[in-house]
C-alpha cells in the first residue's frame, strides 16, 4: 500500500479484549493504517502553519492523537486543486458518467471491506456505541454511496418544445467546487451524504471535517486514493470552524456550500456567502422536533419509539424527537413507562456490546456543560425532574439520561435544541391544539405522529410544518428518501433525488434549426 503513512495505530487487540462477538476480521493489513494530515491532492500534506490538534476519546477523556490543522492558506491550496480537478478536459471532467458511479461502487466496497476498524474508529472518536457504529451508521454509508453510484448515469435533462424554429434542451451539470462541512455527532454518514451526491453529479470537494472527530473520514480519504479518484477531486481537512470553516464559507472560487451544524453557525455561513461570491448554500440545521403520541397509540411502541427518538446517539441528532406531547387521558401512564425505560438504559464503556448509551462527544463548554446547565435551567423554571439530571462518571464525558415531565411550551427546556440526553414531556388535549403548539418553533426539521387512526394521522401530518413527518416510527432513514428542513431548520435538501439538484446547475441550451436545406 502506497500510502505515507505519519502515525500507526492499532486498536484490534483491544476490541478483541473488551467484546464477547468479534466482527468480521477479513481486515487487511494496510487498513490499519491512518494519517492525520490534510488530505489534498491525493497527497498528506502538514498544515502550512505546522499546527495540530488533539482528538480526544470521549469514554476517557484521554488524547488519541494528534491532527494537522487546516487554516486558510490550506482552504487555498485544497480549492486550488479542487478547481484544478474541475477544468474542462482534467480526468475527472472526461470520465464517463459509468466511470464515476463505478468510483463510487467501489469506495462502497472498500468502506464495507473495512466495516469492523472503522467502527471501531468511529467508536472511539466519537464514542457512541459500537454495535451502533457498526450495525447502523457503516451500513447506511455503504447503502448511501451505492444509491447515489446508480445515479451518476441517469441524471439526465430534458429536451422542451420552447416557441419558434428551436431546439431546447437542458443539462445538468456539475456546480463544481463545493465546499463542504461536516458535523461530529454522525462522522462517516454525513460524510457519505455530502460525498455522494457531490461525486455522482460530477463535482470536485474541499470538506472539512468536524475537529472533535476527524479520524473517520481522513481513513475514508484513503480509501478514495485506493479506489482511484483522481488527484483534487476530494480533499479533506480536518480544522475548525472559525479558521478553516470561515475560509471555505468565506472562498471566492467555490461555487457551493453544504453544511451540516448548528444554526447559529448555519446564519454565519449564509452571511459568508452573501458577502463573497454568492456561493450556492444548502443548509442541514438544527431543531426542537414534535413527536405526538395519541391516546389510541400502541402504548409500549410509542414509549419505545419516544425514547428512542430522544435518546438515540446520545441524544446528539439534529431530528431528536426532543418535544415529546402526549395526550392528556395517556399522559400518567406514558410518563412513568418513559421514566422506568430511561432509567433501564445501559449506560457506559460503548465497546461493551450491551451498551446502548455512550458519553456526550466532548467537553466543551458549548456541549457536554451546555447540556447540564439546561438540565438545571429546567429544574429552576419548575419542569420536573423524573430521573438522570447528573453526569454519569468522574472519567469521559456521560450524562445520566435525563426525563423532564410537566414541561410548558415556554420553558427554555421546551424551546432551545438541548443536544444531550434530556427528554421534554408535555401534555396536550385536542389535536387542533397540539398542531399549533408543535408548530410554534422557529425550527422544522421532523417531526412524528403515533396513532392508530388514518384520518388523525392525515390531519396531523399534513400541518405539521417539518421536512419530515414520521407516522408510527421515528428517525427512520433511507438514503432514497430527501431530508431537510422548512424554516431555521436549513434550505435544500440531502438524499434521493432531490439531493441531486443541489449539487448541479441546469444549463439551457438553445440551437437554431434550418427550416430549408440550404
Ligand atoms: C435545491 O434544489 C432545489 C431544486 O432545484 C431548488 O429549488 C432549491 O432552491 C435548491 N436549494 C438550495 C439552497 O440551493
Ligand atoms: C406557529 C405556526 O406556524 N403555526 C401553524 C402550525 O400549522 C398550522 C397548520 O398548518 C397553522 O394553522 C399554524 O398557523
Amino acid at each position: 500500500h502506497r500510502c505515507c503513512v505519519l502515525q500507526v495505530l492499532w486498536w484490534g487487540p483491544r476490541l478483541a479484549a473488551s467484546s464477547t462477538e468479534r466482527l468480521p476480521t477479513s481486515c487487511h493489513l494496510h487498513i490499519i493504517l491512518i494519517v492525520f494530515q490534510l488530505f489534498i491532492n491525493n497527497q498528506w500534506q502538514d498544515a502550512q502553519s505546522g499546527k495540530t490538534f488533539p482528538t480526544i476519546n470521549p469514554s476517557t477523556g484521554e488524547v488519541i492523537c494528534h491532527v494537522a490543522e487546516a487554516d486558510k492558506t490550506d482552504v487555498d491550496r485544497a480549492v486550488k486543486a479542487a478547481r484544478a480537478a474541475f477544468r474542462l478536459g482534467s480526468p475527472w471532467r472526461r470520465m464517463d458518467a459509468s466511470d464515476r458511479g463505478l468510483l463510487l461502487t467501489r469506495l462502497a466496497d472498500a468502506i464495507e471491506r473495512d466495516a469492523g476498524y472503522l467502527a471501531e474508529l468511529e467508536t472511539l472518536d466519537n464514542g457512541k456505541p459500537y454495535a451502533i457504529s457498526y450495525c447502523v451508521d457503516i451500513p447506511n454509508v455503504v447503502k448511501c454511496l451505492r444509491y447515489y453510484a446508480g445515479w451518476a448515469d441517469k441524471w439526465e435533462g430534458k429536451t422542451i418544445p420552447i416557441d419558434g424554429d428551436y431546439f431546447c434542451y437542458t443539462r445538468h451539470e456539475p456546480i463544481g467546487v463545493c465546499g463542504q462541512i461536516i458535523p461530529w455527532n454522525f462522522p462517516l454518514l454525513m460524510q457519505a451524504w455530502k460525498l455522494g451526491p457531490a461525486l455522482a453529479t460530477g463535482n470536485t470537494i474541499v470538506m472539512k471535517v468536524a475537529e472533535q472527530t476527524p479520524l473517520t473520514a481522513l481513513y475514508v480519504a484513503n480509501l478514495i486514493k485506493e479506489v482511484g479518484f483522481p488527484e483534487g477531486v476530494v480533499n479533506i481537512l480536518p480544522g475548525m470552524g472559525p479558521s478553516a470553516g470561515a475560509a471555505i464559507a468565506a472562498h471566492m472560487d467555490v461555487d457551493k456550500l453544504a453544511f451540516t451544524g448548528s444554526t447559529e453557525v448555519g446564519h454565519l455561513i449564509q452571511q459568508a456567502s452573501g458577502s463573497s461570491n454568492l456561493k450556492k448554500v444548502t443548509l442541514e440545521l438544527g431543531g426542537k422536533s414534535p413527536n405526538i403520541i395519541l391516546s389510541d397509540a400502541n402504548m409500549e411502541e410509542a414509549v419505545e419509539q419516544a425514547h428512542f427518538a430522544l435518546f438515540f446517539n446520545q441524544g446528539q441528532c439534529c431530528c431528536a424527537g426532543s418535544r415529546t406531547y402526549v395526550q392528556a387521558d395517556i399522559y400518567d401512564e406514558f410518563v412513568e413507562r418513559s421514566v422506568e425505560r430511561t432509567k433501564n438504559r445501559v449506560t457506559g464503556d460503548p465497546f461493551d456490546l450491551k451498551t446502548e448509551h455512550g458519553p456526550q462527544v466532548t467537553w466543551e463548554t458549548q456541549l457536554f456543560k451546555k447540556i447540564l446547565n439546561y438540565i438545571d435551567i429546567g429544574k429552576k423554571e419548575g419542569a420536573k425532574m423524573l430521573c438522570g439530571g447528573k453526569a454519569a462518571s468522574d472519567k469521559g464525558y456521560f450524562i445520566q439520561p435525563t426525563v423532564f415531565g410537566d414541561v410548558h411550551d415556554q420553558m427554555t427546556i421546551a424551546r432551545e435544541e438541548i443536544f444531550g440526553p434530556v427528554m421534554q414531556i408535555m401534555k396536550f388535549k385536542t389535536l387542533e391544539e397540539v398542531l399549533e403548539r408543535a408548530n410554534d418553533t422557529k425550527y422544522g426539521l421532523a417531526a412524528a405522529v403515533f396513532t392508530k387512526d388514518i384520518d388523525k394521522a392525515h390531519y396531523l401530518s399534513s400541518g405539521l410544518r417539518a421536512g419530515t413527518v414520521w407516522i408510527n416510527c421515528y428517525d427512520v432513514f433511507g438514503a432514497q428518501a430527501p431530508f431537510g428542513g422548512f424554516k431555521a431548520s436549513g434550505n435544500g435538501r440531502e438524499l434521493g433525488e432531490y439531493g441531486l439538484d443541489n449539487y448541479t446547475e441546469v444549463k439551457t441550451v438553445t440551437i437554431k434549426v434550418p427550416q430549408k436545406n440550404s
